[in-house]
């Protein structure tokens, strides 16, 4: 199986912390997805993580990937569903990926602006993206995080890592020593530690 990644992608390293998890062997190829029109062959939105498996077929985006790779390896990442309760662990898992997600696309949009020559910047974009950003935080602060993690907190935990490298300026953890804490004790996670954020 190839990942098509990049060693600071959020979404990318959702992919590589389940496949490290699971012992899933991944051939990991580093693109830069903003300028490689030749993606769109994988992924039509040329946007990255896609994994291309062994028979040529390719997926995206990353809740499909980690969901297919989870599957793969016999995780335990996705809760199933239980009848007894519908409030199963699934629906939160779910729905902290959907904010980890959305947070880390607030983050990335307001990277890419920061890349722009400061002319075609547009300072209303990046307040919207810092309004995203703060609301979901907040949001955050309030979780009660299970102990065993799911793609909830894997995606959560990414958002965070790629806020740390690429807007180091925005500081977060005062004001939210909760989640900040339970990032701390996550980021312990050998699988964290092996796909941390680097330059390419
Ligand atoms: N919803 C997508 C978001 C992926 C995404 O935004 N990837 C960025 C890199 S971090 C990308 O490929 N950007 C290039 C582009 O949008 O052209 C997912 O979860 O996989």
């Amino acid at each position: 199986m190839k990942l098509y990644s990049h060693p600071v992608s959020p979404f990318a390293r959702k992919a590589r912390i389940i496949a490290h998890e699971l012992g899933l062997k991944l051939d990991v190829i580093t693109v830069q997805a903003r300028n490689d029109e030749s993606l769109r062959r994988y992924n039509p939105l040329k946007q990255i993580p896609i994994l291309v498996l062994d028979d040529g077929s390719s997926l995206f985006d990353s809740p499909v990937i980690c969901e297919y790779l989870n599957h793969t390896g016999g995780g335990k990442f996705f809760p199933g569903m239980n009848i007894f309760k519908n409030t199963s662990g699934r629906w939160k898992a779910l729905g902290l990926q959907a904010l980890g997600d959305g947070v880390a696309d607030a983050a990335v949009a307001w990277r890419y602006e920061l890349i722009e020559p400061e002319e075609r910047r547009n300072p209303d974009r990046i307040a919207r993206c810092l309004a995203t950003i703060t609301a979901g935080l907040d949001a955050l602060e309030r979780v009660n995080f299970p102990k065993d993690p799911t793609i909830g907190e894997i995606s959560v935990a990414c958002a965070l890592g790629y806020i740390d490298f690429r807007l180091p300026d925005l500081d977060w953890k005062s004001s939210r020593p909760k989640l900040a804490g339970w990032y701390a004790q996550f980021s312990e996670y050998k699988s964290m530690k092996a796909t941390a954020p680097a330059a390419p």
